[in-house]
This record gives C-alpha cells, sequence and structure tokens, in this order.
C-alpha cells in the first residue's frame, strides 16, 4: 500500500503545516487542487536565498549576482528536465497558468491568427482557459469553439475529432480537470489536432501533483503549469512552448531583461528564454520551485502514481458509504479528486459543517461556470489529494460528511 506505512511517514512529516490543530481538530487538508501545500525543503531553499545570496539576477558581476544567477538558471534546467523539454530555454517562467494561457493568447494569437480562424476548447475548461481566448476572439475576430463533455466528465473524443478542420488554429485543453479530475488523453488529442494543422496547447496546472509530463511525448506546442499547485510557491509558473514558436512570437511584455539593445529608434530583444521574461523576475521563487521539483523527483513520480490511484480507489470506495452523496464526474480516466453533493444540501452548508471538524475541502463552481451549468448545477463539494494525504484523512473526511449529513438532517 503508498497511501499508508513508513515512506508515507516520512513524507507527512516534511509538511509542517499538516500537524496544526484546527478547532481542536488535527488537519486534514483535501484543497490540493487549489493549492498544495510546501514541503520544508521549498522553505529551506527560500530561506537561504534571501539569508545568503539575496540580489538580482543576469545583470550583476558581484558574488552574490552570479550566485542567484546560477541557482534560477539551474531550476529552469530542472524544470526541464522534470517535464521532459528539449532545450531549457523553452522553460519560461511566468507568474503561473492563468499568465502563460495569456501570454500565448496575446503573444502567439494576437500575432498569427486571423478572422475566421477557430480556437477549439473543452467544456471542462478552467476560466484562465476560456477567458483569454474569447479576449483574443473578439481582438482578431477569430472564433472559439468548445468540444462536448459527456454525463461523466469525459470529452466526446468523435466530437472533438469532427470539430477539427481547415479552420482550427491552435486547441487548448486541460490535461486534468480541476473540477472534476478527469484526465483528457492529450497525446491522442494533441495528435488530432496537428492532423487538422493546429498548434496545441495543454493547461497542466492539475497534472503535475498527479502525473509524470513529458512535453516531447505528448507533442504539446505550448504546456502550462503553476509551482503553487505542485509543492511549489505561489507567483511562479511555467510556459514550456517549443523553440520554434517561441522564435516567431513577439514579447509579450517590453521593458528590462528582455532587450539586447535599446535606442529610441530600435530595440533588438533579447534570445529566449530572456524574451519573454521582463523585468526582475520572481528569483526566490524560481529557486524554491526548482526545490519543489527535486522534492517531488525524491518522493518518486512511480510512487505519486500509485498513490493517486490507491486513494482514488480508497476514497471513492469509501465515499459511497455516506448516504445522499452523488459524485459528479467519473471519468474512467481520473485523479484522486472528488467532486460530489450531499443530498440536496449546500455545497457551502457542507464545506462549512466539514470545516468546523477540521476538515477543508473547496464549494463552489471551481472557476468552472460553463462545466457546471453542463450538469445543471451551482456548483460542487471538492476533495481534492495530494500524495501526502493518507487513508486515516480519508476515513475523516467521511466520518465528517456523515456529521454533516445527520445535523442538516
Ligand atoms: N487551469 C486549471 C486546470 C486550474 O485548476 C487552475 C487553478 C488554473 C488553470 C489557474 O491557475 P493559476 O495558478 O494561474 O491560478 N485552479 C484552481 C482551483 O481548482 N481552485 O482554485 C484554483
Amino acid at each position: 500500500m503508498h497511501i499508508e506505512g513508513s515512506h508515507m511517514d516520512r513524507i507527512r512529516q516534511d509538511f509542517p503545516i499538516l500537524k496544526q490543530k484546527v478547532y481542536g481538530h488535527e488537519l486534514v487538508y483535501l484543497d490540493n487542487a487549489a493549492t498544495s501545500q510546501k514541503p520544508r525543503q521549498l522553505m529551506a531553499a527560500i530561506d537561504d536565498f534571501y539569508s545568503r545570496y539575496n540580489s538580482n539576477i543576469h545583470r550583476g558581476v558581484h558574488y552574490l549576482s552570479r550566485q542567484a544567477t546560477e541557482k534560477y538558471e539551474e531550476a529552469r534546467a530542472k524544470v526541464q528536465h522534470f517535464i521532459g523539454a528539449e532545450h531549457a530555454h523553452e522553460i519560461n517562467f511566468v507568474r503561473g497558468t492563468t499568465e502563460a494561457v495569456n501570454l500565448v493568447a496575446q503573444a502567439y494569437g494576437r500575432k498569427f491568427l486571423k478572422r475566421g480562424d477557430e480556437i477549439l476548447i473543452t467544456a471542462l475548461e478552467h476560466h484562465s482557459n476560456i477567458v483569454p481566448w474569447q479576449m483574443l476572439a473578439e481582438q482578431t475576430g477569430a472564433v472559439l469553439k468548445v468540444a462536448p463533455v459527456n454525463s461523466r466528465g469525459e470529452v466526446e473524443l468523435p466530437a472533438y475529432r469532427d470539430m477539427l478542420g481547415e479552420k482550427t488554429a491552435l486547441v487548448s485543453l486541460a490535461h486534468v480537470s480541476n473540477a472534476l479530475g478527469s484526465i483528457n488523453p492529450v497525446k491522442e488529442m494533441v495528435h488530432l489536432a496537428h492532423d487538422a494543422g493546429a498548434l496545441a496547447m495543454i493547461d497542466g496546472a492539475q497534472a503535475l501533483l498527479h502525473l509524470p509530463v513529458d512535453v516531447q511525448d505528448i507533442d504539446a506546442d505550448f504546456y502550462a503549469f503553476s509551482g503553487h499547485k505542485m509543492c511549489g510557491p505561489t507567483g511562479i509558473g511555467v510556459l514550456y512552448a517549443k523553440e520554434k514558436w517561441l522564435e516567431a512570437m513577439d514579447p509579450y511584455m517590453g521593458g528590462g531583461e528582455m532587450i539586447s539593445s535599446v535606442t529610441f529608434e530600435k530595440t533588438r530583444y533579447a534570445g529566449l528564454p530572456y524574451k519573454f521574461e521582463a523585468g526582475t523576475p520572481n528569483i526566490a521563487g524560481g529557486i524554491a520551485l526548482g526545490a519543489a521539483v527535486d522534492y517531488l523527483n525524491k518522493t518518486g513520480m512511480d510512487f505519486i502514481v500509485q498513490h493517486d490511484r490507491e486513494m482514488l480507489e480508497y476514497a471513492g470506495n469509501r465515499l459511497k458509504e455516506v448516504p445522499g452523496l452523488r459524485i459528479i464526474g467519473q471519468s474512467k480516466e481520473k485523479s484522486a479528486v472528488f467532486s460530489f453533493l450531499l443530498a440536496d444540501h449546500h455545497p457551502f452548508d457542507v464545506g462549512v459543517l466539514l470545516d468546523q471538524q477540521g476538515v477543508a475541502i473547496r464549494t463552489g463552481h471551481h472557476c468552472c461556470q460553463p462545466l457546471m451549468e453542463l450538469f445543471c448545477i451551482e456548483g460542487t463539494c471538492r476533495a481534492s489529494f495530494a500524495f501526502y494525504n493518507n487513508r486515516e484523512d480519508a476515513d475523516r473526511l467521511i466520518a465528517a460528511l456523515q456529521r454533516a449529513a445527520a445535523i442538516l438532517g
């Protein structure tokens, strides 16, 4: 069993936040899809940066600056290897998934899309993989199309295939749905997009905490994710893009760091990846993201995958014991994320009652209002597990739900 045992105990020791009590109960943290918790190794990396070598990067000749630059670029290489990118300069540090999608929409889309071109997304996307494309459509006259999702929360592949055509310029798809946990067959979907002559972007925000990701195997043109959802800090994330697209795109923001020379008449842009990293970046965040990658590697992606499967099965079975509980999203391929409704009780009421028992879940539409509309609901309760959650966490969730059901009647 991967959800019990000494390896699990050691992992849990690395997450000091899990040791605390809320309202007199030991904390059970099941809101990992919103943000994951952080291992002490990450905090140590941040402490080390600010205590020993805090300085600005890339332009300093002095010792501290060179050390910071080295660590920051080391982190870029760690991310490169973690997601199987061909080059380190294909890793662009950004604020997070949201910024990465906006960057592609503006720096690629605005330059290359024209009136009548189609952008294809799916019905299970997070708002941050919908709204930037709507903005782009308005700016360029391109048309946004949406591939349907079935009642299990899976993208309808035949319909997706049929919607791809000559006019499709770009598809953008979630790797893993934040609201339902569905895992999309992204490799196949990217392949189909390429067959139609379109580029493919993957929103990987929910993938990295659950799955090994290989961007070259998937053959994604763009792949976006957030550090804070994979044990890293907030305020740092990654846009991976194939070198040829980064070369072809115009910069997203202008300023320092992204130039090679500036005169009032003409500015020459810096090479990759600096072209897309204007201004002083989140240096501590980048270095800490490198530490998070080290931590995930040390924990082992094989362990993480196996743990996720076991958690999905164990918690999934136990949830069936709660009378009146209905799971929303039953995709065949799924990560350990459970969206559910408890009888006809409002998710917010259930969430508050769970919180009072020390169990942190998310309630609401999870930034997926169109998807909720599809299921004719306003929102759900969502319990999302990570590799540091154990069987006891699932048991506590069930007990708290049973108590909430009894109170709500
Ligand atoms: N895409 C997906 C699939 C997400 O789950 C999220 C955040 C984002 C994009 C945006 O990421 P950000 O780091 O730029 O904000 N999802 C959630 C969630 O499910 N609950 O809170 C945030």
